[in-house]
């Protein structure tokens, strides 16, 4: 007894002793960080201040973190990706070191409030979408399970976009996220490498008398690293990201200075350190800016040359690279790393072709994230030997060997090999980097089931035939920990309390959840909670947008870049659908609904900028009716970025996942949804195959063509005018968008998406999938009538979602493809 109070005594001692620190800390950084008087600190001030106490404890983690894996050697894993997504830090690394309590108090205790504190971060929006997320989550993952792994990307300026809605429209405003300085980022001007480009190659030959290549007369800048700190969760496992930041190699030249051309001098230095200025806002490929391939190659190579300083160290011979080092390449935008890779390694450190290609092989492994012809990333031969002449070459021998084993195995046939070939065309050639990077990996994988089954039965086929088991699926994941556990705090306590908390780390305790949808009592709490998170999302709507929705609707999120594969636009046909129906007295049952969009369009693209017109500009109309109103309503949410997803996604009853099938990879948007309690109404697309068979098909509803019927339909010849003709409902939804009923200011407004549909194929089949979907939204109502089946549903779909965590994803890439064990 006295034992045991003193022992509380002590943890209430140490609490408070905890306490005194970090707001002594707090204040300190103030001073000293910011040269504030701390007695007048604003949410700002505070928030800098915590950041560098919380910092300043990562980094003591992160130092023991990398010392023992010097120490044991153990085989490391870089990730190269243009693009990361982390959005905000701060709660990330709260919860990862388990003093969110902590922080709150001691900010309360200085007169603050941790939520305003967290409002006063940028969102770091350094990647498009899904691609630059997944590469966050897994990182994520990756310091929580503590394996060896590093992330290596670019620390762009200004990250994707910024956008507003004017009038209806989006607008691009620029995000500058280091406006005032980003307190996570650790500089490391000690970390520095030198960058080529252009100039010209030259053979000679070395002391041992070989023939050796060097590249001149290049012009070159500087690589300087600057390292972001990942926590595991309560693991004291820190890994980093380590993005580069390009600099002129010289503070001015020199040469101009001295001519006297001060202007021009500084204007050369500019012009070099516009390289990791901007991330390019378009998720499909843009056609062939230099300016995109520099970046790349800029970040390529400095990780490259990084990665290989570091095995220097360790052992004196490249002959076991392979063992010590997997890297995995974020799609093909970083594959200009294959022939970095063989020129760091034969015209620097002097192996010959067959050592150098060998090791290589076995290093990288590829991940796909498209089957889309247009995102296939190719550049023109011409722009490459210009910018990377030794590229070129050692691309070119590349290409020649590989299509002279390819000749081997199937002679006689000179359309296979201009298939495969990494040289496209005879004209304007240029270079196919998917077939580069399948070519100089390992292993190359697709990100969901379906998809991977897509590459091996159309787009890789022949190469799937060539290089036996080479391709290989590894469907994509999300990490529990921001994805549940941050973003919904309520959800996440009522879970624990149920199965305890050991599900943070091993998503399938899930599972645990399944008994409890015959506990009323724990039902009601989760209905409730969905309401709470409903009533939290109408105030940010409020707050954002000035629109007040009504909490008791059911919330449909369809949340994802504006695209037209995505569909956004087929459930704005839909919404017209309700619209028509309420207005004629057809919409029976009492169930009203809230529609929410939120996605950025890529600046250029024209036909997805409309649509946010559109979705706008319905909402206009359904609000000039009160009859509609009363029973739905249509919201954009202008800047969709992590932080806008992590207060949306916890307040969905309905995840709209409508892609035209075979179009989507695999999509994370979907888990993160139904990881937090949100059926889907979706397409058999990409991992919705996949949540389909986790969740089952009662608590999902499908719809449309499958990823065969489309390519079946679309190869007897698809005509959009006989849905229109047939369908009288569809046909009075089109004619009343080309009427100009939406855009009364200008009537031709909308004219290129009904074009789009009616008269130009109708490319992504909304018309052939309306009726399917229409019906499955009825649906949809006819369930949410009854609440408590309802949430049944919702916690069996969450219950069911073990799978698809990021830790599981990273998990089969150690093991199948990396070959790393986890040091945990
Ligand atoms: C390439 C060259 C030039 C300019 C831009 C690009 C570029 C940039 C980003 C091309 C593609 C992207 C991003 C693609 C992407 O996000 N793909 C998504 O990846 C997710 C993670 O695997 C999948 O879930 C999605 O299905 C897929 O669309």
């Amino acid at each position: 007894m006295e034992e045991n109070r003193s022992s509380i005594d002590k943890t209430t001692h140490n609490k408070r002793a905890e306490l005194d620190k970090l707001k002594k800390e707090i204040r300190f950084h103030v001073r000293s960080n910011l040269g504030q008087d701390p007695e007048i600190m604003n949410n700002y001030s505070c928030f800098v201040g915590l950041a560098y106490s919380v910092r300043d404890r990562l980094i003591g983690q992160w130092i023991e973190t990398q010392q023992s894996c010097t120490d044991t050697l153990a085989k490391r894993m870089f990730y190269l990706s243009c693009e990361f997504l982390p959005g905000k830090f701060l709660m990330n690394y709260l919860t990862s070191l388990g003093i969110e309590e902590l922080a709150a108090e001691a900010v309360e205790d200085l007169g603050f409030d941790l939520d305003e504190i967290e409002e006063e971060e940028w969102d770091a929006g350094l990647g498009n979408g899904g691609l630059g997320r997944l590469a966050s989550c897994y990182m994520d993952s990756i310091a929580s399970l503590g394996i060896p792994g590093y992330g290596y990307g670019i620390h762009y300026d200004y990250g994707i976009f910024h956008q507003t809605i004017v009038d209806g429209y989006q607008q691009e405003g620029s995000d500058n996220w280091m406006r005032r300085g980003n307190p996570w980022d650790i500089l490391r001007s000690e970390k520095k490498y030198k960058i080529q480009f252009y100039g010209k190659t030259e053979s000679y030959i070395d002391i041992n008398g070989r023939e050796r290549f060097r590249w001149i007369d290049s012009e070159s800048l500087i690589a300087m690293a600057c390292d972001l700190l990942i926590p595991g969760f309560k693991n004291k496992f820190v890994t980093n990201m380590r993005l580069w930041v390009a600099l002129s190699v010289r503070e001015f030249d020199l040469e101009d200075f001295n001519r006297g051309d001060y202007i021009g001098a500084v204007e050369a230095k500019i012009l070099n350190e516009t390289i990791s200025k901007v991330l390019y806002p378009s998720d499909d490929i843009e056609k062939g800016r230099e300016l995109r391939l520099k970046q790349q190659f800029f970040f390529v190579s400095a990780s490259l040359q990084d990665i290989l300083k570091q095995f220097k160290k360790e052992y004196d011979s490249f002959e076991y690279i392979s063992k010590w080092a997997a890297i995995q390449l974020n799609d093909t935008h970083p594959s200009i790393a294959i022939p970095e890779f063989m020129r760091l390694l034969m015209d620097e450190e002097g192996l010959n072709w067959d050592e150098a290609w060998k090791v290589c092989q076995k290093t990288f492994a590829y991940t796909n994230h498209t089957v889309l012809p247009e995102a296939l990333e190719t550049w023109p031969v011409k722009l490459i030997g210009n910018l990377l002449p030794r590229h070129l070459e050692i691309i070119l021998e590349i290409n020649q060997r590989f299509l002279e084993n390819l000749a081997i195995e199937y002679p006689d046939n000179p359309e296979l090999l201009s298939k495969l070939s990494i040289i496209q065309g005879d004209g304007d050639q240029r270079i196919r980097m998917a077939h580069l990077a399948i070519v100089g990996s390992h292993s190359v994988n697709g990100v969901a089931a379906l998809h991977t089954e897509i590459l091996k039965r159309s787009l890789f086929k022949e190469f799937d035939i060539f290089y036996q088991g080479k391709i290989k699926n590894v469907t994509n994941g999300i990490t529990p920990r921001r994805w549940l556990l941050q973003s919904n705090p309520r959800l996440s306590k009522l879970i624990s309390s149920v199965i305890g908390t050991k599900w943070i780390t091993d998503l399938r305790m899930l599972k645990g959840l399944i008994p409890y949808v015959d506990d009323s009592s724990f039902c009601d709490k989760w209905h409730d909670i969905k309401l709470e998170n409903k009533k939290q999302l109408s105030r940010y709507t409020l707050r954002k947008t000035g629109v007040g929705v009504n909490p008791n609707s059911l919330f449909d999120i369809h949340v994802k870049r504006i695209h037209e594969y995505k569909r956004q636009l087929l459930n704005v046909l839909h919404i017209i659908t309700l619209y028509n129906r309420i207005l004629n007295g057809n919409e029976t049952g009492d169930v009203k609904q809230t529609f929410f969009f939120a996605g950025k369009a890529a600046p250029a693209y024209f036909q997805a900028k409309l649509i946010i017109k559109l979705i706008n500009s319905v909402s206009e109309a359904i609000d000039r009716e009160p009859e509609v109103k009363e029973r739905i309503g249509v919201v954009f949410l202008p800047n969709y970025c992590v932080s806008q997803a992590e207060k949306v996604i916890p307040a969905a009853e309905i995840s709209e996942q409508i892609s035209t099938a075979g179009m989507e990879a695999s999509g994370t948007g979907n888990m993160k949804l139904s990881l937090n309690g949100a059926l889907t109404i979706g397409t058999l697309d990409g991992a919705n195959v996949e949540i389909l068979e986790a969740v089952g098909k009662e608590n999902m509803f499908i719809f449309g063509l499958k990823d065969f019927e489309v390519e079946n339909l679309r190869s007897k010849g698809y005509d959009p005018r006989k849905y229109y003709n047939k369908d009288e409902e569809l046909k009075k939804v089109l004619d009343l968008i080309d009427s100009g009923h939406f855009s009364p200011e200008n009537e031709h407004l909308f004219k290129p998406i009904t074009d789009s549909l009616l008269n130009q194929g109708d490319f992504f089949m909304l018309l052939a999938d309306y009726r399917s979907y229409v019906s499955a939204q009825e649906n949809v109502r006819k369930l949410y009538a009854d609440q408590a089946d309802w949430t049944k549903r919702s916690i069996l779909t969450v219950a069911n979602m073990g799978h698809f965590s990021s830790d599981r994803s990273v998990l089969d890439y150690a093991k199948n493809i990396w070959d790393i064990n986890p040091l945990m």
